[in-house]
């Protein structure tokens, strides 16, 4: 039959056809799409007790439309992601139930119950004991296992070759790793921001720093990646009395550095945490970076001794995490950096009655976390750079 564009009245006979759903009497349907790129609808039936969530990615970007054609393929990047977390993490995504590559469409678990994380920091919540440890856990399992340190040699080139990603890897590099600092259509901003946008453009060092990372965006194939692991892409909550922290939406997933899934969870807490700030609310997210690294650390360590190849010793595994610890720092800012002056702004800054003061101090932030990566070699460091911004 070919890709169709399902539709709301669509999805019964869908999940009927797919096999996911059997008394199409008793199911009723909404969309609930609220990301930049795809469609998501959630289908249960009258009492409440089943129910089941069908995302399926559009052939363009859902926010800007046809003008910005997208290969739906996407989907399939996000599915094997979910089938290579399934093998070491299953506990950290959600369930999936069936992919079907012709209409580049996922049949999930429904994880309305649970809070999408900015949403709730947005409103005043507080990470739970448990979110940024499960993430740096995630980050650790995920990428560890299929790194070269925990996949055999041939096994992994596959993996290399399969994931390419060409269309949601140039999306990463013009839209966070270069044009917030070149003059293009996409980018835009308060005009509070004018003259910090100004001084980032023409601001050679760090566009030298930025070619850097972005450089090493393109080239470190480490391991596979979620690729966009923003707040907005962790789920949170309790189940039977039990914190719950589901990470989901990897289609930016490929085989890249690191550092950049950290990085860009510590942008997201970063910014939280200067919205907290301009709202009067005391503090501290930088602690969040604390318990995300020190679980991905853990667990890589953890994990090395079951290592593949040997000939990588443990002087190789601390150089490494260093060089994870300062690519993280570093994608943090950029992360930083396009989400106030590029294409794609966050709601924890745009829904600020002034987000002025906000957004200037994240934006200085953005910039000495890439230009000083590399002196900035632990949480302390990156809390008192935090600081020093007054
Ligand atoms: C055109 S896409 C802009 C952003 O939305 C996605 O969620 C990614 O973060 C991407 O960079
Ligand atoms: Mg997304």
């Amino acid at each position: 039959m070919g890709y169709r564009i399902l539709e709301t009245h669509d999805i019964p006979a869908y999940l009927g056809e797919r096999g996911h759903w059997d008394d199409l009497t008793d199911i009723r349907v909404r969309e609930v799409s609220d990301g930049n790129m795809n469609r998501v609808f959630l289908a249960s039936c009258a009492d409440g007790t089943r129910s089941l969530a069908v995302k399926q990615a559009l052939p363009w970007v859902r926010v800007a439309g046809p003008s910005w054609p997208m290969s739906p393929d996407r989907a399939d990047a996000e599915a094997r992601a979910y089938r290579q977390v399934a093998r070491v993490a299953p506990d950290k995504i959600p369930v999936v139930h069936g992919y079907d590559p012709e209409n580049h469409a996922l049949v999930m678990e429904d994880m309305s119950d649970l809070r999408v994380l900015r949403t709730l920091l947005d409103a005043g919540g507080a990470y739970g004991p448990h979110t940024s440890a499960r993430i740096g856990e995630f980050v650790a399992q995920f990428s560890f296992a299929t790194s070269d340190f925990g996949m055999p040699s041939a096994e992994r080139k596959a993996l290399v070759a399969e994931s390419v990603s060409p269309e949601l890897c140039k999306i990463t590099e013009d839209v966070v790793l270069s044009e917030p600092y070149v003059e293009h259509e996409h980018n835009h901003w308060h005009p509070g921001l004018d003259d910090l946008a100004a001084a980032l453009r023409a601001d050679a060092r760090l566009r030298t720093e930025v070619a850097d990372l972005r450089h090493t965006f393109m080239t470190a194939a480490q391991a596979l990646l979620h690729g966009d692991l923003h707040t907005g892409s962790v789920m949170v909550g309790t189940r039977e009395g039990a914190p719950v922290v589901r990470v989901f939406d990897p289609e930016f997933s490929f085989v890249g550095p690191i550092g950049y899934d950290l990085g860009l969870y510590w942008a997201n807490a970063l910014v939280s945490e200067e919205r907290a700030r301009a709202l009067g609310a005391l503090s501290d997210h930088a602690e969040q970076l604390r318990l995300s690294w020190e679980a991905f650390e853990g667990g890589f360590r953890r994990l090395w001794p079951s290592r593949v190849d040997t000939f990588f010793d443990d002087a190789y595994l601390d150089r490494f995490l260093r060089r994870v610890w300062t690519d993280a720092v570093g994608y943090a800012g950029t992360e930083i950096v396009r989400r106030v002056i590029g294409f794609a702004h966050l709601t924890d800054l745009t829904t600020l009655p002034d987000p002025v003061p906000a957004s200037r101090r994240a934006l200085l932030l953005g910039r000495e976390l890439i230009v000083r990566r590399g002196e900035l070699t632990d949480v302390t460091a990156v809390r008192a750079l935090v600081a020093s911004l007054g």
